[in-house]
Formats: structure tokens, C-alpha cells, sequence
């Protein structure tokens, strides 16, 4: 295939509630949507997760959009591809921009899908029907605003709930969560709020039979982690931490996690999301896909990714309804009793509603 043109939208839209992490809270959404179109006309869709400020990690939705207009697009327009695969290996001298680079391959990935005839998570080589889904839910005002919100995810159905956690709401909302749901499956996501020195209240999540802990420790590390991981029996998820499979292979090796949330965009694209999913196969540690509080486009590639056989524990990817108002794909992503099922369409599976798209998008340029 042949890319022969790149559109950038910039759109915008508002969130249901606010989510707040120990990192910030997000109000609305605003995130770089990518096509891409071969010499039919043909388009591909891809979702950058970049944020408005580096507070998760480096990149913003600015960097993102100079990275691909100066960087990422020159390389790929005019390009014979044959496999997405090549993608990663043509973006590979552009250093870091992990976001940039994956938002434009999931568009190729999806194009190269549609142009196969198959449904993306087939191209990815996955093969399950549907996907188990917990949901993650956000620093409340109060406990009791957190445990009603609980009490309806899992009315709905969601599988596992995750719940943010930064110092001063910790331990003591986790030993409520435990009073009120003593056997769901439960884990708290600390987005790199502790350091070593808070080894010891760390340690007390021991009690609460927690599925595991994500990224206590500071996004760039894999030494400490392994130092706490030690002493912790609840098993730790890295997160921010991984950003390549070379840096799984290193965690893995040091003991720094025994679970790994692989998301599609911190790790540079679907082609690493997938060696990332090898190698944990490989060494015995299960995965699941994170999720960045995507819209249709991004939603619809974690749902792809998911059917691999080593996502074996319920990934973030929650239903459109639970962000949005209206979201931009038809149909919306709908959950049941815990299950997304798999779109057999080809390609994300999914249509772009250009309208809904339209509508939340602020800039737009396209490149050829
Ligand atoms: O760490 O997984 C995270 C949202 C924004 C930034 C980071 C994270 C999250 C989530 C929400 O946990 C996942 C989602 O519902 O998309
Ligand atoms: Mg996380």
C-alpha cells in the first residue's frame, strides 16, 4: 500500500465526569485523530493519547502533532508498505515520541486490515470473541462517592475494579473498598505517586488481597520497583515504566513487575504492544491493555489488541457511554455482564462517524 495523503484532526470533547488521578484531573478530552489514505481513497484511523500536559509522561498533544507533521508523515508518505509491521522500523531513528509514532501505525495497521479484507484483531493474529473488561475508576471527593460508584460498576458488570490512589487516599479508602466488597476483583493504580521510602505503606496493601498494584514508583524506573517488588506478595503492574519490549525484558529480568499493562501508545504502536505480548507470554507473566481515556478511534484499537491469548486479565477499556455523551464511531462500544464483543467488521471494526467528528474537532490539516 501506498500512503498517499495524512489528515490531523485536533478535536475536543467533554467527558461525562471529571477523572482525577494522582497526577490531575481531566474535565474533557482533547487528542489528535489520524487518517491516513492509500491510492484508492481508501482511509485508516488512528488515535493519538497524548495528553494537553506531559503530567503522565512526556509527550503532549502539541509535541505529538509537530512529531508527525515534521517527522513521523515525511516518513511514511509515498512509502511502499507491504506490512504495518515496516512501520516501526521506518520511525525507529525518530527517538522516543512513542504517541506520535503509535497514533499514525494504528492507522496503517487499520487501512493495511481493511485492504486484507479482516478484522484488525485477526491482522494482530488475535482470536477471541470477546474481551473481559473491568473499569478504572477516579479519586473521589469522599469514600462514600467512591463506594457508590463501585456498587454500580459492578452492578453493571465490569470484572475488575481499579481504583486511583495517591498518599493521603490509600490504605485507609482500600480497607473501606475491602469492608464494602470483600471479593471482588480489586487493584489501585498509584501513577507513580510513591517513592522506595514509602516501602512500608506500601507493604500494608499486603492485607487487602489486592490482584495487583500499578506503578507505585516513578515513571522511569525499574530498579526500585524491584526492590519493593520483593518484599510485596501483591504482584506489581508496571505501567509508565514500559515503554518497549526491551524495557519489559529488563523489568522482567530484574523482578521489577509480574504483570504488565501494555497501552498501544506508550509503547510506540500495535507491532511493540504485540512483541511486548510475546515476550510476557513467553516468560509466564500475564498482560492486560490499559486504557487513556479514549474516544471511539483508540477504543476500538485496545479492543483489537486485547484478543491476543495473553491478555488474560480484564483490561480498562470501559463502554463509550461511559465517557462520552456521544462518541465517534457507530456503533458505540457496549458492555455486558463484564464482555465487549469482538466487531467482525473489517479493519477497527467500527465506522467513523465524520459528522460527531466534525463537530469536536478545532483544527485540521492535512499533509500529502
Ligand atoms: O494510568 O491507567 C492509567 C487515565 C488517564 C491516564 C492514565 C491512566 C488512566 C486510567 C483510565 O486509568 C483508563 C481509562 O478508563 O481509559
Ligand atoms: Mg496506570
Amino acid at each position: 500500500m501506498n500512503i498517499k495523503n495524512v489528515t490531523l484532526r485536533h478535536l475536543k470533547m467533554k467527558l461525562k465526569f471529571p477523572f482525577t488521578t494522582s497526577f490531575g484531573t481531566f474535565l474533557d478530552k482533547e487528542f489528535i485523530l489520524v487518517e491516513v489514505k492509500d491510492e484508492n481513497g481508501r482511509s485508516g484511523w488512528g488515535e493519538s493519547v497524548a495528553f494537553m500536559s506531559p503530567l503522565y509522561n512526556e509527550e503532549t498533544l502539541k509535541t505529538n502533532w509537530h512529531i508527525l507533521e515534521d517527522f513521523l508523515i515525511p516518513l511514511v508518505l509515498d512509502k511502499e508498505i507491504t506490512h504495518p509491521d515496516e512501520v516501526s522500523a521506518l520511525f525507529e531513528p525518530i527517538r522516543k515520541n512513542n504517541m506520535a509514532k503509535a497514533s499514525i501505525e494504528g492507522a496503517i495497521w487499520d487501512l493495511y486490515a481493511k485492504r486484507e479484507n479482516l478484522p484488525l484483531a485477526t491482522a494482530l493474529g488475535g482470536e477471541k470473541k470477546e474481551i473481559e473488561v473491568g473499569i478504572s475508576i477516579g479519586i473521589q471527593k469522599t469514600v462514600d462517592e467512591l463506594l457508590t460508584i463501585i456498587d454500580q460498576s459492578v452492578t453493571q458488570g465490569y470484572r475488575r475494579i481499579k481504583v486511583k490512589i495517591k498518599p493521603g487516599w490509600d490504605v485507609d479508602v482500600i480497607r473501606e473498598i475491602r469492608k464494602s466488597f470483600p471479593t471482588i476483583q480489586l487493584m489501585a493504580d498509584a501513577n507513580s505517586a510513591y517513592r522506595l521510602h514509602n516501602i512500608d505503606l506500601l507493604k500494608q496493601l499486603d492485607e487487602f488481597d489486592l490482584m495487583m498494584i500499578e506503578q507505585p514508583l516513578a515513571s522511569d524506573d525499574i530498579v526500585d520497583h524491584a526492590v519493593v517488588q520483593k518484599q510485596l506478595a501483591t504482584p506489581i503492574c508496571l505501567d509508565e515504566s514500559i515503554h518497549s519490549v526491551e524495557d519489559a525484558r529488563k523489568a522482567i529480568s530484574l523482578g521489577s513487575c509480574k504483570i504488565i499493562n501494555i497501552k498501544i501508545g506508550r509503547v510506540g504502536g500495535l507491532t511493540e504492544s504485540k512483541r511486548i505480548h510475546d515476550l510476557c507470554m513467553e516468560r509466564g507473566l500475564p498482560v492486560w491493555c490499559g486504557g487513556m481515556l479514549e474516544a471511539g478511534v483508540g477504543r476500538a484499537h485496545n479492543i483489537a489488541l486485547t484478543t491476543l491469548a495473553n491478555f488474560t486479565m480484564p483490561g480498562d477499556t470501559a463502554a463509550s457511554s461511559r465517557y462520552w455523551e456521544k462518541d465517534i464511531i457507530e456503533p458505540e462500544v457496549t458492555v455486558h455482564d463484564g464482555l465487549i464483543t469482538v466487531p467482525t467488521a473489517p479493519g477497527i471494526g467500527y465506522s467513523v462517524d465524520l459528522n460527531t467528528i466534525d463537530r469536536f474537532t478545532v483544527r485540521e490539516q492535512t499533509f500529502s
